[in-house]
């Protein structure tokens, strides 16, 4: 994305928007990895190592490389949301929200008023040392729901169509997990019936933004078919990995 852009108009208008997944909680490591083209960097507090910690010089890594800085909470808490976004976080990722009343809350949780009731504090952010520009702030703020349970998938449409969220975020892991089948059988059911194909249906009615945790470039594609624009498409941990053993495989072949 363009460093001008504000990641909600970013979403709103990208055709495609790749990011990258934190699981660590080394600044130095997000730093590295928001510096590599990635559209958007998410900081994990519900799984990733971060969790339960603050995240504030995670997002500060992010955000000293020009990339904007979404943070998956914990749960749906006006707490937490206010906490990372205080902490100078582009928008939130909220995990495991089932009703267009649980979306309608993380949103107002995510802006101030009168379009919601966030609250304000200077503590954590030099970023935000001053009151906001509150139109500018609620503008640029982004607030995704998960959707990742059957009961989410059963109110979908109900949960696109809520004021003020930006996207739906697709939790395939757990999705399958709550059908009782494999991940990639779930991403394989392209029917027009199919739990993602509704997922992308109701977003696209909306006009709001159907993204997915994807964890690797091929189930990405695979989302991608279904109709999802942003994609998680990697993890620091996971990049770490395929970097170090593909390396360690180079080395003993070329230098032998
Ligand atoms: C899921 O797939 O359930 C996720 O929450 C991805 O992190
Ligand atoms: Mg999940």
């Amino acid at each position: 994305m363009t460093e001008t852009a504000s990641i909600r108009a970013h979403l709103r208008d990208a055709a495609l928007s790749t990011g990258a997944w934190i699981n660590l909680d080394d600044p130095r490591v997000t730093h590295t990895i928001a510096r590599a083209g990635f559209d958007w960097v998410c900081i994990d507090q519900q799984h990733g190592y971060a969790a339960g910690a603050d995240g504030t010089d995670l997002v500060a890594a992010v955000r000293a490389a020009g990339t904007p800085a979404l943070v998956r909470i914990s749960w749906n808490r006006p707490e937490e949301i206010g906490r990372v976004l205080d902490s100078g976080a582009d928008g939130v990722i909220v995990p495991m929200v089932e009703t267009a009343a649980e979306a309608r809350a993380a949103v107002a949780a995510a802006r101030y008023a009168p379009e919601g009731r966030r609250s304000w504090g200077a503590t954590r952010s030099p970023a935000t040392a001053t009151p906001p520009d509150v139109a500018a702030a609620n503008a640029a703020t982004a607030c995704l729901v998960m959707v990742e349970t059957p009961a989410a998938v059963d109110q979908v449409e109900e949960i696109a169509a809520a004021e003020g969220v930006d996207g739906i975020f697709l939790g395939p892991f757990d999705l399958s997990l709550a059908y009782g089948m494999p991940i990639e059988e779930l991403i394989g059911d392209s029917g027009p019936e199919s739990p993602l194909s509704r997922v992308v249906a109701a977003c696209r009615r909306t006009g709001i933004t159907a993204g997915a945790f994807a964890g690797t470039v091929d189930r990405a594609a695979a989302l991608r078919a279904h109709g999802f624009t942003m994609l998680a498409v990697t993890s620091d941990d996971a990049l770490i990995a395929q970097a170090s053993t593909a390396t360690a495989a180079e080395a003993r072949d070329r230098l032998r």
